[in-house]
C-alpha cells in the first residue's frame, strides 16, 4: 500500500516523512524544497494478536515491540503545491505521477497560519483556504490523467463493456472497478471534469494532518476545522522528529504514538525541548499524532482491516515456522479468495478454501475476512 503526502510548500511534508521513516531528507523553510520525491517505509502500528493467542510473532516484514504490531507501507513525499500548480506555477504537479498508485493522500496543513498559500512567512492566514485549493489542484492533476486515458475511448456498446475498458485505461490509477462503477453513478465520464473528481474522492481520499500543532494559534485554527472536518489529526512533526531522536539516544523510553519517559541525564536545553513537546503537544494531544495519523488514514479512512495468514493453524506460522510471520492490510469485505490472490497469484488461482484458526473452522471462498483473522490458505499444488 502506498500513502501519499500533499501540500502547499513549508506545510511540514517532508518534516512528516522524516519522522514516519527516518529517513533524513532535506527540510527547511524555504518554499519548494522537494523537488524530487522521497519514498521510504513508514509502518501502521496495530495491537498484535500474538497475546491474545499466546504465542511470540517472528515478523518477516515490520517488527513487533511491547505487544504492538508494525506494519510496513510506502509514503511518498512530493513537492508542494500552490493555487495553480496545474498551468504550471511553482513547479507544476507533473511530480504527483508519483502518487497514481497511493490508496490514500494524507495534506499536510500548517495549522498555525504562519504561512501563506506559497509557503512564504504570514500572520492569521487561514488554513482552510490551503484545504480548499489544494483538494482543487488534486482533482485537476487526476481530470488531466483521466482525460488522457479518456481520449482512446471510442465506442462503447455496455455498461460493463464501459467499466471494463476505463479499469484498463486507468489501471496506473489503482482503481477498482466497484469504485469506477460507483462514480459512474454520479456522473458520466464524457464529463471528464466531474467525474475525475468525484472518482478521485472515492479512490484516493484525504486525511488533513493539522501540522504544526506545537505553535502559537495553531489550537484555535485545529478547534475550528474540526468542526468543518470529519478526518483532521492534530500533529507535529517536528516534535515527533525529535522525540525519535532521543530515543534513538536513550535519553528516553519512547514508542511512537505514545508519550515518553525520560530515562537518561539530560542538559538543560534538551531538557527544556522535550518539556515544551511534553507541555504543548502530549499533554494536550495526547500524543505527536504522526502515527495517529498514518493509522487513521488506513483503518477509518480507508476502513481497511488487518488480517493475518498463516501456512499452519496449529503453529500460526509459516512453513519456515515463523509465528504470525505477515499482516495484511485489506479493505473490509475483502474474501478469503481475494486475500489468496494477495498473497500470491497461484495461491489465488489454485485456492480450494481457507481455514479459521481460532475456530479451526473451514472457510469458503466467498467468506469476507474480519479484523484480526487469522487464516491458513488451503490451494492444491
Ligand atoms: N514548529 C514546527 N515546525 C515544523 C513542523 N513541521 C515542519 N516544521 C518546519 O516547517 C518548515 C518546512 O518544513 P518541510 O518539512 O521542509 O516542509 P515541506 O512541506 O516539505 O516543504 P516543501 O518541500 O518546500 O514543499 C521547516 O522549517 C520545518 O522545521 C512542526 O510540526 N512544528
Ligand atoms: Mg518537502
Amino acid at each position: 500500500m502506498i500513502i501519499g503526502l500533499v501540500g502547499k510548500p513549508s506545510s511540514g511534508k517532508s518534516s512528516f516523512f522524516k519522522a514516519s521513516t527516518m529517513i533524513d531528507v532535506k527540510i527547511s523553510p524555504v518554499p519548494f524544497t522537494t523537488i524530487q520525491p522521497n519514498i521510504g517505509i513508514a509502518y501502521i502500528a496495530i495491537d498484535c494478536v500474538e497475546k491474545e493467542l499466546n504465542v511470540k510473532c517472528n515478523p518477516k516484514h515490520g517488527y513487533c515491540k511491547n505487544g504492538k504490531r508494525f506494519i510496513p507501507v510506502k509514503l511518498a513525499d512530493v513537492g508542494g503545491l500552490i493555487p495553480g500548480s496545474h498551468l504550471g506555477k511553482g513547479i507544476g504537479n507533473k511530480f504527483l505521477d508519483e502518487i497514481r498508485q497511493a490508496s490514500a493522500l494524507i495534506q499536510v496543513i500548517d495549522a498555525s497560519g504562519l504561512t501563506d498559500s506559497e509557503g512564504n512567512p504570514a500572520t492569521n492566514y487561514d488554513p482552510n483556504t490551503e484545504i480548499e485549493f489544494l483538494e482543487n489542484e488534486i482533482d485537476l492533476w487526476f481530470a488531466d490523467v483521466i482525460k488522457r486515458a479518456l481520449q482512446k475511448i471510442t465506442k462503447v456498446s455496455s455498461k460493463a463493456e464501459l467499466i471494463q475498458i476505463l479499469s484498463e485505461q486507468l489501471s496506473g490509477l489503482e482503481l477498482t472497478k466497484s469504485s469506477i462503477e460507483k462514480a459512474l453513478e454520479q456522473t458520466s465520464y464524457t464529463d471528464a471534469e466531474n467525474f475525475a473528481r468525484a472518482i478521485r474522492k472515492i479512490s484516493k481520499p484525504i486525511i488533513l494532518a493539522a501540522n504544526k500543532i506545537d505553535l502559537k494559534h495553531a489550537q484555535e485554527n485545529f478547534e475550528r476545522l474540526k468542526q468543518k472536518y470529519k478526518s483532521i489529526v492534530p500533529t507535529s512533526a517536528e516534535a515527533e522528529i525529535a522525540l525519535k531522536k532521543a530515543s534513538e539516544k536513550g535519553l528516553i523510553e519512547y514508542s511512537a504514538g505514545n508519550g515518553f519517559e525520560i530515562k537518561g541525564s539530560l542538559e538543560e536545553n534538551q531538557k527544556k525541548a522535550l518539556d515544551f513537546i511534553k507541555t504543548e503537544v502530549i499533554e494536550k494531544y495526547g500524543s505527536t499524532g504522526v502515527q495517529n495519523c498514518l493509522n487513521k488514514a488506513v483503518f477509518e479512512l480507508l476502513n481497511y482491516i488487518a488480517v493475518y495468514p498463516v501456512a499452519d493453524t496449529n503453529k500460526l506460522a509459516d512453513k519456515d515456522g515463523n509465528v504470525l510471520p505477515d499482516v495484511h492490510l485489506v479493505p473490509q469485505n475483502t474474501t478469503a479468495k481475494e486475500l489468496a490472490f494477495k498473497i500470491h497469484t497461484t495461491i489465488g488461482e489454485k485456492f480450494i478454501a481457507g481455514i479459521d484458526a481460532r475456530t479451526k473452522r473451514r472457510l469458503s471462498a466467498d467468506y469476507q475476512l474480519k479484523n484480526n483473522d487469522v487464516v491458513e490458505i488451503i490451494f492444491s499444488k
